[in-house]
């Protein structure tokens, strides 16, 4: 679709405003809300990263890109969520220690919260003490870990030793994702769920409270 097209040139661009009155453009054309979120922002974020990754665009052009997708879930948020629900459960988010890549972190929490499961994040760079007081405060069921970086993956390992030695993995479920991450590190570091993206990740937590 063109404005889909439009939203993924303009986010490659770093035009944040006209991302944002785009996307408002589609929402009121009445387009799905996931699919400008796939067609549009991942599929421009896409083109970035493997850009990124030939050395054909550089990190400034990467940040403005990351500014303008986070400006674009703005308007798209409150369509991704579900209205007047009440949470179903609990969640804790982060970025894990040390790595500071917050896009896929930030599409998890919403659509988990799309899932009617209220979500506390607590941002980047994310150590296990961090966690560990944030499990006492919040009391949620599930602790939901993202890692970007091959260098960052091992901090989720750090973080499930820090929530056990502290007594608390009985009390929640802890799940893992990230652009290194797979199903068989999961398994290795004793997490108790993977996703590979942030839709499935929200089904995966649904499907505890089932
Ligand atoms: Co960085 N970066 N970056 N970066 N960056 C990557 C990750 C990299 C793959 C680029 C590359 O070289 N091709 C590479 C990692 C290589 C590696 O480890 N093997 C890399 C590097 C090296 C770095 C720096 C070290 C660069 C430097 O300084 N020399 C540096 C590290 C900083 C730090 O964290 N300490 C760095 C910095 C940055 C920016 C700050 C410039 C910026 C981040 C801005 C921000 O997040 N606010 C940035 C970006 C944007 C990227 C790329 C281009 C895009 C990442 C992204 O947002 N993707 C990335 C290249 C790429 O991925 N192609 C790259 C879109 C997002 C929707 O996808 O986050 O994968 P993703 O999330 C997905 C899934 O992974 C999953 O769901 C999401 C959507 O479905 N998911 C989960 C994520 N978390 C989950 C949790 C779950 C379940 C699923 O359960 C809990």
């Amino acid at each position: 679709m063109q404005i889909l097209n439009n939203i993924s040139e303009l986010l490659q661009k770093g035009k944040a405003k006209d991302v944002k009155v785009l996307i408002q453009e589609a929402l009121d054309k009445g387009i799905i809300p996931n699919d400008i979120l796939n067609e549009g922002l991942i599929a421009g974020m896409s083109i970035i990263g493997e850009k990124f990754k030939n050395n054909e665009v550089y990190v400034p052009e990467v940040l403005i890109a990351a500014r303008a997708m986070n400006a674009g879930l703005e308007v798209l948020k409150p369509a991704l969520k579900k209205s007047g629900v009440e949470p179903i459960g609990r969640a804790i988010i982060c970025t894990v220690k040390g790595d500071l890549h917050d896009i896929g972190k930030n599409l998890v929490k919403m659509m988990i919260e799309g899932q009617g499961i209220e979500c506390i994040d607590l941002g980047v760079d994310a150590s296990g003490s961090n966690i560990v007081d944030a499990i006492i405060k919040y009391n949620p069921q599930i602790v939901c870990l993202s890692a970007l970086l091959t260098t960052t993956m091992m901090a989720q390992k750090d973080i499930i030793l820090a929530i056990t030695k502290a007594g608390l993995r009985d009390k929640v479920k802890i799940m893992v994702g990230g652009a290194p991450v797979t199903q068989d590190f999961a398994q290795q570091i004793g997490a108790d769920l993977y996703s590979p993206d942030a839709a499935s990740a929200a089904t995966l937590a649904r499907s505890l409270y089932k």
